[in-house]
C-alpha cells in the first residue's frame, strides 16, 4: 500500500461555550485546525486533525502547521503508510523539530493502517480496557462565581471530572478553586491547571492555603526546574502536561522522582506513533496517564479516544471530547457521550466518516 495523494484542509472551528481563558489573560475563540486527507493506491483513505490552541499554549501556531505539511507533505507520496516509524523517521530527517505541524500526518497513516487491517485503532495499540473513557471538562478562568456557576453547568451536563484554571494572582486562584470544590461536592474529581503560570513562591503560596481541598496540580509552573523544585512541598498528585514534549522529558521526570502522572498532548509529541510511545512507557513506569490533544473536532477525538481506551484503566485518568467544545462537526461516528463518559464503536481505523462537505476546498494536495 502506497500513499498516492496528501489533502490539507484549514478548518475554523468556533468554541460553543465562548472565549476560553488561560492563565495570564491568554485566549483563544476556537480551534483553527488543520485537516489531512491520505490516499493510497489500494483505495484505502485515511484521516487526521491537529489544532493548536492560538499560539500561546504550546510552541505551536496553525499558519506553521499549514506551512510545515506543505514542505513534508511531498515526500511522503510513494510511501507505505504503515510503515509508520520510517514515516516519522522521514519526517524527522527532512523538518527538523515543529512535531506538531507532523501530527495530522501520523494520524492519517494510523488510520489508513487500522483500516488496512480492518481493525479499530485501540486494538492496533495494544487492545481495549474497558468500554469507555472518563472525560473532564475544562473551567477558563474567571472570577470565582463564574467558574463555580460553570462548573455547575458542566455537572449537569454529566462531568463528574473537572479542570479548574489557575496559574494567576494566588490569592485569587485560592478563591477560584475553593469556590469550585463548594459548588461541586466532594464526589467530582478537580485538577488545578496552572498551565505554567506560577512562579514557585506563588505555587507554594496556593498549596499551602488549599491544603484542606482535594484537587491534583497540574503544570505549576512553566519549566521543568521549577516544577521539580516544588516537588518536596507538594502533598498531593503532580501532573506534568506542558513539560512532557517528549519520551526523554518522561524519563527525566520520572528519574527525579517528579511525577504522580502527565498528560500526553498528541500533537505536541508528533502524532499517534509518539503519544503511544511515551504512553507505554508511562504505563510500564507507573504512572498515571491522560492522553488528550491541544485541539480538534471529531477526527482528532476519536484519536484521543483510541489512544485512552487502549491505556490500562487502572492508570488512565481522562480525556477530553473537544468534538462538544466546537460548533462545526468535522465527522459522525464517535457516540455521544453519556454521563461524563466516552466511548467508540468497532468500525476499523479512527471509526470517523469525515464530512467532506465541511472542510471545503484543500490549500495544499500533493
Ligand atoms: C484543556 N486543554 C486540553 C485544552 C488546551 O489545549 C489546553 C489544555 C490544557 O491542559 O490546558
Ligand atoms: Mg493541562
Amino acid at each position: 500500500m502506497r500513499i498516492r495523494r496528501l489533502s490539507a484542509y484549514r478548518l475554523d472551528q468556533p468554541f460553543r461555550d465562548g472565549t476560553y481563558t488561560c492563565s495570564g489573560g491568554r485566549s483563544a475563540e476556537g480551534f483553527d485546525s488543520l485537516v489531512v486527507r491520505l490516499d493510497t493506491d489500494s483505495g484505502v483513505t485515511g484521516w487526521g486533525e491537529m489544532a493548536p490552541l492560538g499560539a500561546f499554549y504550546d510552541p505551536s501556531f496553525s499558519a506553521a502547521a499549514r506551512a510545515g505539511f506543505i514542505e513534508i507533505a511531498p515526500l511522503l507520496i510513494g510511501q507505505d503508510p504503515r510503515q509508520v516509524t520510517a514515516i516519522n523517521r522521514r519526517m524527522d530527517l527532512h523538518l527538523k523539530g515543529h512535531p506538531y505541524a507532523k501530527s495530522a500526518i501520523d494520524m492519517a497513516c494510523w488510520d489508513a493502517f487500522a483500516k488496512s487491517a480492518g481493525q479499530p485503532l485501540a486494538e492496533m495499540l495494544g487492545g481495549r480496557f474497558g468500554e469507555s473513557v472518563d472525560l473532564y471538562r475544562s473551567i477558563p478562568q474567571a472570577a470565582p462565581e463564574w467558574m463555580a456557576e460553570r462548573a455547575r453547568k458542566y455537572l449537569a451536563e454529566g462531568y463528574r471530572r473537572l479542570q479548574v484554571k489557575v496559574g494567576l494572582d494566588p490569592d485569587e486562584d485560592i478563591e477560584r478553586m475553593a469556590a469550585v470544590r463548594a459548588a461541586v461536592g466532594g464526589d467530582v474529581t478537580l485538577f488545578a491547571d496552572a498551565n505554567g503560570g506560577w512562579s514557585t513562591h506563588q505555587a507554594r503560596r496556593f498549596l499551602r492555603a488549599t491544603r484542606d481541598l482535594d484537587y491534583y496540580l497540574e503544570q505549576p509552573c512553566a519549566t521543568y526546574d521549577a516544577c521539580r523544585a516544588l516537588r518536596p512541598d507538594c502533598d498531593r498528585p503532580l501532573i506534568l502536561d506542558e513539560s512532557i514534549d517528549c519520551l526523554l522529558a518522561l524519563l527525566q521526570a520520572h528519574h527525579d522522582r517528579v511525577v504522580d502522572g502527565i498528560t500526553i498532548k498528541i500533537a505536541r509529541v508528533g502524532g499517534v506513533t509518539r503519544a503511544a510511545r511515551i504512553r507505554d512507557v508511562a504505563v510500564e513506569l507507573g504512572l498515571a496517564v491522560t492522553v488528550e490533544d491541544t485541539g480538534g473536532a471529531e477526527i482528532d477525538t476519536a484519536a484521543m479516544i483510541h489512544l485512552s481506551l487502549s491505556t490500562p484503566a487502572g492508570q488512565r485518568l481522562h480525556t477530553v471530547d473537544f468534538h462538544n467544545w466546537v460548533t462545526r462537526p468535522n465527522g459522525t461516528g464517535i457516540p455521544q457521550t453519556r454521563d461524563g463518559k466516552i466511548s467508540i464503536g468497532d468500525e476499523a481505523g479512527l471509526g470517523v466518516s469525515v464530512l467532506q462537505d465541511e472542510l471545503g476546498m484543500p490549500f495544499a494536495t500533493y
